[in-house]
């Protein structure tokens, strides 16, 4: 789809999607064809009617297993299926995840996010034991938990919850058409059973998806509207920008758009109100006038902290300034939307 936004009409819409069941593509294609400053302004109304304004979530992210999973996604440093400098690891003890968490705590992050490269976990097993007394420990320091351990059962959703998970990240990346593009080792439908399970659970779900993998604009306005036919919203979409890996497959692809990139942040803000909007992977690639447009148009979370999973991300240190020269400050644990409406 072309940003042709000659024949568009300024926004007249200030309400957001809500309440009017799923998203149609035609309804976020149109939004997403505004005028940039009208969609933004939009976007802001949104926000400001659901947010308090200025702050801003703040996540850690750890990898507790890393690299050595049997999965073939092309984006991935993590797979066995590409040469990349990833060497795989052992699980991390309770011990180091705690040591990483009490630091996160202490520099204001108020969510761990916890990731494992596994095609998935059940109950019973040994290594699926051992995350459950990962998860336990952690959740005594007040911090939100977030895991993202790959496809579960039933039951080893119920057992994350039991343990003190609060959100499920699981990932659709992009639409069902362009899924078999970037991952043949699982379907788009094995993500869907996943979330399906997670929220069967009780867990909220963080559910978002990559840009520049290759995809159309269409295909990612097609996985906003899968995330809004889900059986509740997620808590959080995150919005990833490829971090292209060596070694992988999409290793050559350009950067996204930062105007395409600000775009679907403000139709995701639209369409989800009451969903943290994280500003996810590649920001280490974006200016901090870059980052302010995304904020502008509706982010409100981010990764905060030295490292995405095997990848970098900006300097705690340039971070705090750019979130004091913005004058925001960092969410309480626990936030949901100032207006319960
Ligand atoms: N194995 C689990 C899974 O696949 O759900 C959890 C870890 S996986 C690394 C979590 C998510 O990180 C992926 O779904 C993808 O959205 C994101 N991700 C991984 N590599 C990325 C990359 N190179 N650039 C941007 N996002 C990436
Ligand atoms: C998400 O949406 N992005 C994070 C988290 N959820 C698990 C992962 C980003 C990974 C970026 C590439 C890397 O560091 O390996
Ligand atoms: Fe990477 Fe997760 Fe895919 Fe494994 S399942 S290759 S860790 S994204």
């Amino acid at each position: 789809m072309k940003n042709n936004t000659q024949q568009i009409t300024p926004v007249k819409q200030s309400q957001p999607l809500e309440n009017k069941g799923q998203a149609s593509l035609e309804q976020l294609r149109q939004i997403y064809s505004h005028p940039l400053f009208d969609l933004i302004e939009q976007a802001r109304k949104v926000y400001l009617r659901y947010w308090k304004n200025n702050e801003i979530q703040l996540c850690t992210l750890v990898s507790i297993k890393t690299g050595g999973c049997s999965e073939d996604c092309s984006y991935c440093a993590q797979s066995t299926r590409y040469d990349t400098n990833v060497e795989p690891e052992k699980l991390l003890s309770r011990e180091e995840v705690l040591t990483v968490a009490h630091r996160a705590k202490s520099s204001g992050s108020t969510r761990l996010c916890m990731g494992a490269a596994w095609k998935g976990v059940r109950e019973g097993t040994r290594q699926f034991e051992s995350v459950l007394e990962i998860i336990r420990s952690v959740s005594q320091l007040g911090m939100e938990i977030c895991v993202t351990l790959g496809e579960l059962t039933p039951t080893a959703a119920e057992q994350l919850k039991a343990a003190g998970v609060t959100t499920y990240n699981h990932n659709l990346d992009t639409s069902p058409e362009f899924y078999p593009n970037i991952v043949t080792t699982h379907t788009f439908q094995d993500r869907l059973n996943t979330i399906n399970f997670a929220q069967n659970a009780g867990l909220s779900v963080c559910c978002g998806g990559i840009l520049g993998m290759g995809e159309s604009v269409e295909d990612r306005l097609k996985l906003l509207v899968v995330l809004s036919a889900l059986k509740r919203p997620p808590e959080s979409v995150p919005i990833n920008c490829l971090v292209p890996i060596p070694g992988t497959p999409l290793e050559q692809q350009p950067p996204v758009d930062i105007f395409e990139l600000v775009r679907l942040i403000a139709t995701a803000r639209i369409t989800f109100p009451r969903t943290k909007v994280r500003l996810s992977a590649g920001r280490s690639q974006l200016s901090r006038e870059a980052q302010a447009l995304c904020f502008l148009a509706g982010a409100n979370s981010i990764f905060y902290g030295n490292r995405l999973l095997t990848t970098g991300n900006p300097d705690t240190d340039a971070d705090q300034k750019l979130l004091a020269d913005l004058g925001f400050t960092p969410q309480r644990p626990f936030s949901t939307t100032s207006n319960p409406l």
